[in-house]
């Protein structure tokens, strides 16, 4: 199929006119100029914005930790939460809330997700019959929403950096390193279609060496395809712990393994000093940054301008889903820089001074390459994943074309968003996702279910 864009960000800025031809692979085939020939679409294309960081059950508790109460006030107590929460949850629950979650991802600009998957077993720790079942559980949502998904399944060994026991909750996370590669193994040979598969090292917490050392070992054959994401010095007390434990802040050990290279994404990395900021910039790791999360979870703040004055790649990602819209994510980021430093206009590059189309092209370019992507954007060979913006309504009055980005990431633009394409089909529509009615009646049901049965 060959559309005509209206208007498109392309590497170098918004084009009118644009001809792309979507390839029988779900990729661009050709962008181009367009002679006339071509189906029109109006408004302005964009990159689908891809999402590095999703844990998706936490969608339905999201807005629900919010309360005071006899838990401690901190990000520790909202695990306790988090983990009372995961008590309760099937695999068809799952399904259930992942599908909706991606469903409001994609309606949201969202088109590909990294699910940092670490829900394994049943309740008493006992592995389901296939191990399987609750990874595939949160794929078959995202193939009902129709959203790309890289799944990342997770290990977790440890309670802490010590070795602690795994206690309560923590038990449906746990593999031993040869159960979890065997994981990592079969769900990489069931991804089809828009799936993809990588591993995850839930944090230095909750992975020995031995066993980081061990994964990385196993999936470097399949470099490229096999991205290996780990949360990282996301809390203060997390920074403590490591420094008593191996005389090293966590991102200063991760560095030391020499095992950081382009294929990783080191999740938050919030509590790093210049010589780690510049260590993860020389590495190619992309920073996963949640914004959003992070505020929520009172983690701190990353220091983006330095970062990307070392050459740091970024994407973002929605993590505990406070928030499933990846403009507010760009916008807290930039928001947090200019409260702190006392200024406006901070993410830019020489090139392209326009703060919001700066930071929506860095955030497609990393989030690509922590999916796993080689190439990124509306440009031959790269995924056929965008979204189009309505620029007829009546908020886009006045802004000028350079400013288009800008506008949609910094001013209230509700329903601003008409169309998700991904592989190079439409999924959203005026505004709304193909099936939103079954997935959204399925997510009703399940969470009335689920809260009606923690009742005391
Ligand atoms: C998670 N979430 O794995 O869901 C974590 C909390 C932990 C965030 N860090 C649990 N945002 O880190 O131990
Ligand atoms: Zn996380």
């Amino acid at each position: 199929m060959r559309l005509r864009l209206e208007r498109a960000l392309l590497p170098d800025g918004i084009q009118r006119e644009v001809a792309v031809e979507l390839g029988a692979d779900g990729r661009f085939s050709r962008v181009g100029k367009a002679d006339g020939s071509e189906r029109p679409l109006r408004g302005l294309a964009l990159p689908g914005m891809p999402n590095l960081h999703s844990h998706a059950f936490q969608r339905a508790m999201a807005g629900s930790a919010e309360v005071a109460s006899g838990a401690e006030h901190s990000f520790w107590g909202w695990r306790e939460v988090m983990y009372r929460f995961v008590e309760r949850l099937s695999p068809a629950d799952l399904t259930a809330i992942a599908a909706f979650a991606y469903l409001e991802m994609l309606e949201s600009g969202y088109t590909a997700v990294a699910e940092f998957h670490y829900l394994h077993h049943s309740p008493s720790g006992a592995p389901y019959a296939p191990p399987t079942a609750l990874a595939e559980a949160v794929r078959a949502g995202a193939r009902l929403a129709g959203i790309r998904h890289l799944l990342l399944p997770t290990l977790y060994q440890q309670g802490n950096f010590r070795g602690e026991a795994l206690l309560g909750a923590q038990r449906r996370f746990a593999n031993d390193t040869a159960a979890f590669l065997d994981l990592y193994r079969s769900l990489a040979a069931s991804a089809t279609g828009l799936e993809s598969t990588g591993v995850a090292l839930h944090s230095l917490r909750a992975v020995p060496r031995t066993a980081l050392e061990a994964v990385a070992a196993a999936t470097r054959a399949d470099a490229g395809r096999c991205p290996v994401h780990i949360h990282v010095a996301e809390q203060a007390r997390e920074v403590r712990d490591c420094q008593e434990w191996s005389g090293r802040r966590p991102v200063e050990y991760l560095l030391d393994t020499g095992l950081v290279t382009e294929r990783w994404c080191l999740v938050h990395a919030t509590h790093v000093t210049p010589a780690e900021l510049n260590g993860i910039a020389h590495s190619g790791a992309v920073a996963g940054l949640c914004a959003t999360t992070e505020g929520n979870l009172g983690d701190g703040r990353f220091p983006l301008d330095e970062y990307l004055a070392a050459g740091g790649r970024f994407g973002v990602g929605s993590d505990s889903h406070v928030s499933l819209d990846p403009r507010e994510e760009l916008r807290s980021l930039e928001y947090t820089l200019r409260s702190w430093r006392e200024r406006r206009v901070i993410a830019i590059d020489a090139r392209l001074p326009n703060c919001g189309s700066f930071l929506y092209g860095a955030a497609v370019a990393g989030g690509a390459q922590a999916l796993g992507e080689a190439s990124a954007g509306i440009v031959a060979g790269a995924v056929a994943d965008f979204i189009v913006i309505d620029t007829d309504r009546a908020e886009f009055a006045g802004v000028a074309e350079a400013a288009l980005v800008d506008a949609w990431i910094f001013a209230p633009r509700p329903g601003g968003l008409r169309e998700a394409w991904v592989g190079g089909e439409a999924v959203v529509s005026g505004g709304q996702h193909r099936a939103r009615e079954a997935i959204a009646a399925a997510y009703r049901a399940t969470v009335t279910r689920l809260v009606a049965g923690a009742a005391p």
